[in-house]
């Protein structure tokens, strides 16, 4: 089986459950996309609304304006689609000045009590492969991920074409 690294192509999370995923997760590792925004102590928290939809709120250490380094409060609201993983991500900052934007945010894989692979691809490649991305890799516990757990998301990396590319995401209290 030779992977494509087309973006069409990359597996989600079957049967997608949100109610399940809800919560808190901690980011333990990202691959960064063009100009990045959230550098490290990036905790996301998801809801169901009374709606029925998914939203969520983060926080994580971020420099904006060269140099001014705060912690950033972020909201989202997710859009679903007909892939039950598959949602857009319309997020904004508590300040006028963090970053705003529409983004894919797929569910790769999760078992929702331990691990979580999201990945984003703002921008395709003619053939259809990805030129801008980003993924995170949540944990459900903030000291990281369980040894029986990275084997997975080890092979979650390399069905997204992104292994080696993602660096750790400390937490050391800043936010
Ligand atoms: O950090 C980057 O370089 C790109 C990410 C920017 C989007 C951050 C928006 C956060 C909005 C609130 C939160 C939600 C949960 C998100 C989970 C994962 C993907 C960001």
């Amino acid at each position: 089986w030779a992977q494509d690294c087309k973006v069409e192509n990359f597996q989600v999370k079957q049967d997608f459950d949100k109610t399940r995923y809800a919560g808190t997760w901690y980011a333990v590792g990202k691959k960064d996309p063009e100009g990045l925004f959230l550098l490290d102590n990036v905790v996301a928290q998801f809801n169901i609304e009374d709606d029925g939809s998914m939203a969520a709120t983060a926080k994580g250490r971020v420099i904006i304006l060269n140099n001014w380094e705060m912690c950033a409060h972020m909201f989202a609201t997710f859009e679903e689609s007909t892939n039950p993983a598959k949602f857009r991500m319309r997020y904004w900052g508590a300040a006028s000045y963090l970053q705003t934007g529409n983004d894919e945010h797929w569910v790769i894989d999760t078992d929702y009590d331990n691990y979580a692979v999201h990945y984003s691809c703002r921008l395709l490649n003619e053939d259809g492969t990805c030129l801008d991305s980003y993924s995170f890799v949540f944990s459900r516990h903030p000291t990281g991920l369980r040894p029986e757990d990275q084997a997975i998301v080890t092979q979650k990396k390399t069905e997204l074409c992104l292994l080696g590319k993602y660096r750790r995401v400390t937490h050391n209290g800043f936010c």
